[in-house]
This record gives C-alpha cells, structure tokens and sequence, in this order.
C-alpha cells in the first residue's frame, strides 16, 4: 500500500529508520517514545496510516482490536500489566504525528492531570 511519503510513522513501520520495534503482531507495531513521559512509554502504531483512532476505528475495527490487545501485551511484558492507553486526537489535545497511535503509559502509581 503506499503511504505518506513524509510520515514518520509510516517510515518506522517499512522499516526505513533505526526504530527498535518491541512487539508486533498482524495489524500493529509497538516501539518506544523517543520522549518517555513515564518509567513506560510505548507507542503503538497501525501498519496502516489513518491520520488518528476514529480514521482507524471507522475504517478497519479489527485493527483498532489488533492495537489494543498489542498495547496490553506490552503492558504485561514491561510490567505489572496495568497501563493508561491514551489517543491524543489533534492539535489541540496534543497531537504532533497524524499516524494513529496510542501511547502505553505505565511503570509508576499514575496520577491523574489531564488537562
Ligand atoms: P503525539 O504528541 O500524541 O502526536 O505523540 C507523538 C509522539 O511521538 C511523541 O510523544 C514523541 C514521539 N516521537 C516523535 N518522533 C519520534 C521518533 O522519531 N521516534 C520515536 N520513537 N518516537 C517519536
């Protein structure tokens, strides 16, 4: 499938950067933030590119399910199995990269300030 040839994401899922991907699985990559905000800090990314999780949800719901359980697997893998999954859904709330991913936040008792 082609893909935006200025997505970074897209780039890290053909393997076009030096990105160590930690999990994988049919729909879904798993690697970690470049900017951890927590002891934790995994992206995961459709293979696909959807700009964010609603493109995703309303085009390929199998996918979306693909992603989440990738992010549970991760989260049980690199600890206690908890973690917060969270969708930054444009600019506003702090989207930076219009691939859809969700970031895996655990490793740490999380507060809770988000906004
Ligand atoms: P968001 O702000 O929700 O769009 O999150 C984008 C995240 O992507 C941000 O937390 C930093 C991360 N990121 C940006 N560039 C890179 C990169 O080149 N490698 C990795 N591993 N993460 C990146």
């Amino acid at each position: 499938m082609s893909f935006p040839l200025d997505c970074l994401f897209c780039q890290i899922v053909a393997g076009e950067t030096d990105t160590e991907v930690i999990a994988q699985n049919a729909s879904a990559i798993a690697f970690r933030d470049i900017n951890p905000q927590a002891p934790v800090h995994v992206l995961v990314v459709p293979r696909e590119h959807y700009a964010d999780v609603a493109a995703l949800a309303q085009a390929d719901p199998a996918a979306l399910a693909d992603l989440i359980a990738l992010a549970q697997e991760v989260a049980l893998e690199l600890g206690d199995g908890d973690y917060r999954l969270i969708f930054n859904s444009g600019p506003t709330a702090g989207q930076s990269v219009y691939h859809c991913h969700g970031h895996i936040i655990a490793g740490k008792t999380l507060g809770w300030t988000p906004a």
